[in-house]
């Protein structure tokens, strides 16, 4: 009836300043196989990390079963996680890098 007829407007949301995009965690995991020198040389070349880093969070996840190793947007989280655990793959090892939204 017209005088129960409720309007409902769609409100518009306005967007006042740009939305960062969510970033994406690159999670590596421990396993039994992988030689530790193999996991370091992938973080070092899939990953742009020093010697040292690449040591640090090798021995990291080797200890406490995971480690986080960079954040980005989550399509470069996804490919370079793809990327690394094919690296391993190519080399027969169970090596696997996992990937997460931040907060
Ligand atoms: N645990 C492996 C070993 O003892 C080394 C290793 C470390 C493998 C970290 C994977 O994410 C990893 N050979």
């Amino acid at each position: 009836s017209p005088m129960s007829d409720i309007i409902i407007t769609p409100k518009t949301r306005i967007q006042v300043k740009s939305d960062r995009p969510r970033l994406h965690k690159v999670i590596l995991v421990n396993d039994d196989y992988t030689p530790r020198e193999f996991v370091v040389t992938v973080l070092k070349a899939e990953f742009c990390m020093s010697e040292d880093q690449a040591q640090r969070v090798m021995i990291t996840a080797h200890r406490r079963g995971v480690c986080v190793v960079a954040v980005y947007t989550k399509d470069v989280a996804e490919a370079k996680a793809t990327a690394a655990t094919e690296a391993g793959r190519r080399k027969g090892y169970p090596l696997l890098f996992t990937t997460e939204p931040e907060e």
